[in-house]
């Protein structure tokens, strides 16, 4: 009798899995593209479309005292140093802006020049800023801030930077007189940088500052950042409620390695919720990881998207950067950072943030290319996926390419080159790849249409 059950239980759970893995499979389809067959030079973009490139202060300025610095230092890791000396360099760097046709620059505010000790303030930095933003509208460029691009003062971090929510006023008191000085110029204003890469990479994997390798710290990170960035949009919204404020959301999608697996499906699930689900939740419902923070309902004009790639994700997921092996499927190509180039995953993570029902302003897209054999089809393909998205009627209002110039890429040093431009870090000369001229030439037929 007991083996009758035994094999009925077996058979019933076999069954579930089996059926369980099949819905997922028709719900979370992984599409592939024949490029081959597609014409990408078929593209169109509306009239006012903006096109931009990104770059973020710690990677670009040079010469910064911060919690990256402090993190270089401390774990041995190549330093940022001179970077690229856009502080002394700025004005040329808005020119090459010009050259290639853009309309739209991202770029972020260093908190930890303005505030370099708490509470004692310099003006003087925040006047550069002022004037890099009356160069950029001169020369019809939108600008579009970022006040968090995951650098922030070491006094700040010694505090316990956005793991202790009582720091968050600091936060929003910088982000208030950031505001009041540029608001009457800077209509577009993103205000945290990707919070799951800063949440995950600094708490979970250990590689971002401050290091740290905890789940409860990570989860705790993860809802402060939701109710940073909530406090500042209410707080700005207040004061000039025609601004529109976004965040920079990095949607990384994960599919299982093996479609066909009982626990790579489980892991795939669970790795986008806390990475892309959880998020979302919280912007439409207020609700997070176990956390009511009502302000953060509705809490965007906009949506940033960043978007890179897709994971592969198995049974064995890594703790660390070290381990990190990106799988790729026999079709896909390996970008130079190991993750694949995965046009395809755009359009679903374009799909993904749609129900926000708030236009969407593609924050950062690229790919770490020394040789730039890859960036020109990199581009080409996501651009075409731009195009038909908007043909079928998803609000996507700018793409701003990472970026625009060879720079300090985080914990991989300057090994990783994004550039639309190439960085001598010896001279500091600047030259425009072939990809750059691509998009240029891009946005010269777009706009002359
Ligand atoms: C991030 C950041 C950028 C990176 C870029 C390339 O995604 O980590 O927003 O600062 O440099 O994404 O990896």
């Amino acid at each position: 009798m007991w083996e009758y059950l035994l094999i009925s239980a077996i058979s019933g759970l076999i069954a579930f899995k089996l059926a369980l893995i099949l819905y997922r499979r028709r719900k979370y389809p992984e599409p592939h593209y024949e490029w081959g067959n597609i014409d990408l030079d078929e593209i169109s973009f509306p009239d006012n479309f903006l096109w931009g490139a990104a770059t973020a202060a710690h990677q670009i300025e040079g010469n910064l005292s911060n919690n990256w610095t402090a993190h270089e230092e401390k774990k041995n890791l190549e330093k940022s140093g001179e970077a690229c000396n856009h502080w002394n360099l700025w004005k040329d760097d808005f020119q090459m802006l010009t050259d290639l046709g853009l309309t739209s620059y991202r770029f972020s505010i260093e908190w930890s020049r303005l505030e370099p000790e708490e509470g004692s303030w310099n003006n003087d930095a925040l006047d550069v800023y002022s004037q890099m933003i009356d160069d950029l509208i001169s020369r019809g460029i939108r600008p579009t801030v970022t006040l968090h691009h995951f650098s922030h003062p070491v006094w700040w971090e010694e505090k316990g930077g956005f793991a202790d929510e009582n720091n968050l006023n600091d936060f929003l008191n910088y982000s208030e007189r950031v505001f009041d000085a540029l608001s009457d110029r800077v209509d577009v204003w993103c205000t945290i940088n990707e919070p799951t890469v800063f949440s995950t990479m600094g708490y979970t994997l250990g590689q971002f500052p401050p290091g740290k390798r905890s789940i409860r710290l990570t989860l705790k990170v993860m809802r402060n950042l939701m109710r940073g960035h909530a406090m500042v949009y209410r707080l700005l919204k207040s004061k000039r409620p025609d601004v529109r404020i976004g965040i920079a959301k990095n949607v990384t999608l994960f599919d299982p390695l093996n479609r066909w697996s009982p626990i790579d499906w489980p892991v795939s699930r669970l790795l986008d919720w806390l990475w892309n689900g959880a998020w979302r939740k919280g912007i439409m419902t207020g609700k997070m990881l176990f956390a009511k923070i009502p302000e953060a309902k509705d809490s965007l004009d906009f949506v940033g998207l960043n978007y890179y790639t897709h994971f592969l994700t198995g049974l064995f997921m890594p703790t660390s950067t070290e381990e990190l092996e990106f799988a790729k499927r026999s079709h896909e190509v390996a970008t130079e950072f190991g993750y694949p180039m995965y046009a395809e995953g755009f359009r679903r993570a374009i799909e993904f943030i749609a129900p926000l029902n708030v236009p969407i302003e593609i924050t950062e897209n690229g790919v770490a290319d020394a040789q730039d054999s890859l960036r020109p089809e990199h581009l080409k393909r996501h651009l075409w996926i731009i195009s038909e998205a908007i043909k079928d009627g998803y609000d996507i209002r700018s793409y701003h390419h990472w970026s625009l110039m060879d720079n300090f890429e985080w914990a991989e040093g300057y090994s990783m080159r994004f550039g639309l431009h190439e960085v001598d870090f010896n001279t500091q000369e600047r030259t425009l790849r072939q990809s750059g001229e691509l998009y240029r030439s891009i946005i010269r037929n777009s706009t002359s249409k």
